[in-house]
């Protein structure tokens, strides 16, 4: 199995790639010269493998701050006759919405490919929103490879597309599309142009309302030329000769060939595959329509194939039925049984899925669990000492004084499960410290108290704790800054010191960033100095209490995953701890109140003394500390103090 960095040197020959590395080779072989993004499953590989080719290229690959600064970064390479692509997961496109809809009025000099990888069903995103809408919605076409293998290739034809229409483009890939391999076919790849020249052109790129009304009409006429294009994309196409049309978009359409086949149907069906999905070919879809006896639509999530369908048949007084959505129904991923189903219904045939074999389960079958905190993970100790914190104060003022929780988006969403319980809002990234603007002076008994990662910080949790200082809104701002963006897969950001290309560069820090924005009260600690969090979470809390005002504390340790592996590429082992039986009461505080996963009772319900896996632990030692028996200590102490600068 072949990574993209494995291809670079070749310009012909097959590999093995991931649907997201096949985009980005396609993108290469389009002469990409500028990648820019920020993370989100399932979009973040594409930037990824280029990150890692982008030196042997020649070529500029950022992770950005957020998506909106991505945009605008590969935006005006654009405009300056480099070619650009940005790339984002769904929910990344509403961040980048607003320079979106004016790149549109504007165009470019040369292509520029915005890819918009989204997550039917929701496998790792708070909604399934269909960005072929933000096409319609722009005027920006957009084109979706209708299997993983074509992902190259139409990558390569949509950078194409926009340099000729001299206006932004949008690929829509998907979760199977991104994260599927597939054999990909290589290409040559040409010398990318990096540097170009911009346009000054105050009339085109200043759009103020005069400017912007002129422009209007243009984009108006452009679309009108886009409308007439889609007419020659190479990658929309017909099968079979019934004359029951299905039209299918993207992904469905390899379900819907599928179908077909299953169904035996080809002599009485034609497929018609669209992948510019916006605008549709108008004059492809009339022709087959034209002789159809009735239509079905087939694609994920939105109807938006369907409604431009529906518009063709009304303006041009066809009478036909057009079904879609009626028979395929809106929400989740398409699957090969949906297609079927839908299929089976439009064409009146009576179908059956082949029976599954009735396979026996393995015998050491594990049971699912639900994810958790991995073990060493700083964020343990934090929710450990901020729960023991909260429920003091429980104690002492009623539950009905319990802080509202305002948890973001990462890895520490986590903390929303028991023991720890402290997340009860999580809705997009930045919206903790955005919340808690509006429960600070909305909610009578509560202060808010906002939980965000560093990369989240950074990406936007910034204005909305301006807007505390300014408007007075008090809250206590946690920022745990494991100094990378962990939940994505490690991509480093502000808070790492190193660029996505691997240079080293300035490291922002969260309290520095808090001072000069006016917070008044910031405190640094180490999480798994746990008296001392305790000590400084209750003093945070007092102070917004009394002066009303934001407090801020970041709460520093590296990842676990990236401190172990620093420290076995090191030549070390990392420590382990153990537990002393004798002096172990199985009062449960290491597994059930800190629950550290490496840790468990040794023989429930009979033994109930905790044992330490040697394979999970990962020696943050934390458990030392909380332990009331002083029953947990390192196997081997010096290994302790020779590590413990990797943690940093
Ligand atoms: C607008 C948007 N972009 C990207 C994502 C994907 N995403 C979810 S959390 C996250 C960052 C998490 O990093 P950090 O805040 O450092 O927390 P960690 O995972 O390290 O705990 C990203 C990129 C998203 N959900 N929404």
């Amino acid at each position: 199995m072949a990574r993209l960095r494995d291809t670079v040197a070749m310009s012909s020959g097959r590999a093995v790639l991931l649907g997201n590395e096949a985009i980005a080779r396609g993108a290469i072989e389009a002469g990409v010269a500028v990648a820019t993004a920020y993370p989100g499953t399932p979009s973040t590989e594409i930037v990824e493998s280029l990150a890692e080719v982008a030196r042997d290229l020649g070529i500029y690959v950022e992770w950005s701050v957020n998506e909106k600064v991505a945009f605008e970064t590969a935006l005006a390479a654009a405009m300056c006759g480099c070619r650009a692509l940005t790339a984002m997961k769904h929910v990344g496109l509403n961040v980048a919405a607003d320079p979106l809809m004016s790149s549109a009025y504007t165009g470019v000099e040369e292509g520029f490919v915005i890819v918009t990888a989204d997550d039917p069903s929701m496998w790792s995103s708070q909604n399934e929103q269909d960005n072929r809408i933000y096409g319609l919605h722009a005027y920006i076409p957009v084109f979706e490879p209708g299997t993983p293998k074509e992902a190259k290739e139409l990558t390569r034809y949509v950078f194409e597309f926009s340099s000729r229409m001299k206006h932004p483009a949008i690929l829509r890939s998907t979760t199977r599309i991104s994260h599927t391999r597939v054999v990909i076919d290589l290409g040559p790849i040409p010398r990318p142009v990096c540097r170009g020249s911009f346009p000054k052109d105050p009339k085109r790129f200043v759009l103020v309302p005069a400017h912007a009304r002129e422009l209007r009409l243009e984009l108006l006429k452009r679309w009108e030329r886009i409308r007439e294009e889609v007419e020659y994309c190479p990658f929309n196409c017909v099968e079979g000769d019934g004359r029951l049309l299905i039209i299918a978009a993207g992904i469905s359409y390899a379900y819907a060939r599928e179908a077909l086949d299953m169904l035996n149907a080809w002599s009485r069906a034609r497929l018609l595959k669209l992948s510019s999905v916006v605008p549709i070919p108008r004059k492809t879809v009339l022709k087959a329509l034209s002789d159809a006896e009735k239509v079905l639509i087939i694609e994920e999530l939105e109807p938006v194939v369907e409604m431009q369908v529906k518009s063709i048949v009304a303006e041009e007084g066809l009478r036909i039925e057009v079904h879609g959505k009626d028979l395929v129904g809106y929400p989740y991923e398409m699957t090969m049984e949906r297609a079927l189903r839908a299929i089976a219904r439009f064409l009146e045939v009576d179908y059956s899925l082949p029976q599954p074999v009735a396979e026996e389960p393995p015998k050491d079958m594990v049971f699912p669990r639900p994810p958790q905190l991995c073990p060493g993970c700083p964020y343990r100790p934090l929710y450990y000492a901020l729960r023991r914190v909260v429920d003091r104060l429980n104690a002492e003022r009623g539950q009905e004084h319990e802080p509202v929780f305002c948890g973001d988006i990462g890895c520490y969403t986590l903390g929303l499960n028991p023991p720890f319980r402290l997340h009860d809002t999580c809705i997009e990234m930045g919206g903790s410290i955005g919340l808690a603007n509006g429960f600070a002076r909305f909610e009578r008994n509560r202060i808010p108290i906002a939980i965000i990662g560093d990369s989240t910080f950074f990406h936007a949790g910034i204005p909305p704790l301006i807007n505390a200082v300014y408007n007075r809104n008090p809250m206590l701002v946690i920022v745990l800054d494991n100094r990378i963006t962990a939940m994505t897969g490690h991509q480093p950001n502000p808070s790492t010191g190193v660029t996505a290309m691997g240079e080293e560069t300035k490291t922002l820090r969260p309290e520095d960033i808090a001072r000069a924005i006016g917070v008044e009260a910031v405190y640094v600690v180490d999480p798994t100095n746990i008296a001392e969090t305790e000590k400084v979470l209750r003093e945070a809390i007092d102070y917004v209490e009394k002066s009303r005002a934001p407090a801020v504390v970041v709460s520093r340790r590296l990842c676990s995953l990236v401190a172990v592996r620093r420290i076995r590429r090191a030549g070390l082992e990392v420590p382990k701890y153990v537990v002393d039986p004798e002096k172990c009461r199985g009062c449960g505080v290491c597994y059930n109140k800190f629950a550290c996963p490496a840790i468990r009772p040794r023989d429930p319900p009979n033994d109930m003394r905790a044992v330490i896996d040697p394979e999970l632990c990962v020696g943050c030692g934390v458990c030392e500390q909380v332990c009331p028996f002083h029953a947990i200590a390192p196997q081997n102490p010096e290994l302790v103090e020779k590590t413990r600068g990797f943690w940093r």
